[in-house]
């Protein structure tokens, strides 16, 4: 008898979140500004290259933002603003993933129309966040070549909900024994067709390509509503 009543609410939350989710995703859309989910279990490196990301855009005179969610602590906000872009911390506090309205109260105050991207690092899990919609554009599923080619097959949700994909860490491939073409078929074996960036947040392979393809996706936005022609 219990189980069903827990579904309902469940159900009824997460409603709520893809409401909240998408007018966000309209209102994003209206500013032409690009919003990236990024997820991944704990330390694949999302903060590295995130801050790899941010400062490479700024380089190109893009203007760009964060917003970080970690249970506790503030340290990858504060190692993602030394790109100098504007970056926020949610702290969840024991909760596994990031919600639309956190998001949603959180950007508040900010004048979003000064930004063209908006990036959200979620909390580290493979499992949790892939059910709550942030209103993003892009969600971005990483793997470090540290954790092993199976993941994509052991945590197939994480892969299937997102647009893309980057193996990070690529650095250390050799010295982890990575087994690139078995992780590539993997990815492809959940979610056919997706892109996958390979990326070292160290050296700085595949970021270039990365951000190309960001380029492109904020162009398909189109331009903001305000300055569009009449
Ligand atoms: N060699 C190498 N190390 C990396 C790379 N990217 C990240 N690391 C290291 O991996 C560790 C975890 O990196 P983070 O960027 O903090 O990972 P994260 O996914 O943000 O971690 P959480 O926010 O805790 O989930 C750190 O010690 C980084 O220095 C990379 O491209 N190459
Ligand atoms: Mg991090």
């Amino acid at each position: 008898m219990g189980t069903p009543r827990i579904l309902e609410v469940r159900t009824k939350i997460l409603k709520k979140n893809d409401e909240t989710a998408r007018a966000m995703r309209h209102q994003f859309e209206s500013l032409g500004l690009l919003v990236v989910n990024l997820v991944s279990s704990p330390g694949t490196g999302k903060t590295s290259f995130l801050l790899e990301t941010l400062r490479r855009l700024r380089d190109r005179g893009e203007t760009v933002a964060a917003i970080v969610g970690d249970l506790e602590t503030d340290n990858d906000a504060r190692r993602l603003a030394a790109s100098g872009a504007p970056v926020r911390q949610i702290m969840t506090h024991g909760l596994c993933h990031l919600e639309a309205d956190m998001v949603e109260r959180e950007l508040a105050d900010w004048n979003l129309a000064e930004f063209g991207y908006l990036f959200i690092e979620n909390v580290g899990n493979l499992v949790c966040p892939t059910s709550w919609d942030l209103g993003e554009h892009v969600r971005l599923a990483l793997l470090s070549v540290t954790e092993g080619e199976d993941k994509p097959l052991k945590y197939p949700g994480l892969f299937n909900t997102a647009d893309v994909a980057a193996i990070t860490k690529c650095d250390l491939a050799t010295a982890c024994d990575f087994d690139r073409a078995r992780a590539l078929t993997n990815i492809e074996s959940v979610r056919p067709g997706m892109t996958v960036f390979e990326t070292s947040a160290k050296t700085g392979a595949g970021l270039d390509d990365w951000l190309d393809y960001l380029a492109n996706r904020r162009d398909a936005l189109g331009k903001p509503a305000s300055t569009a022609c009449p």
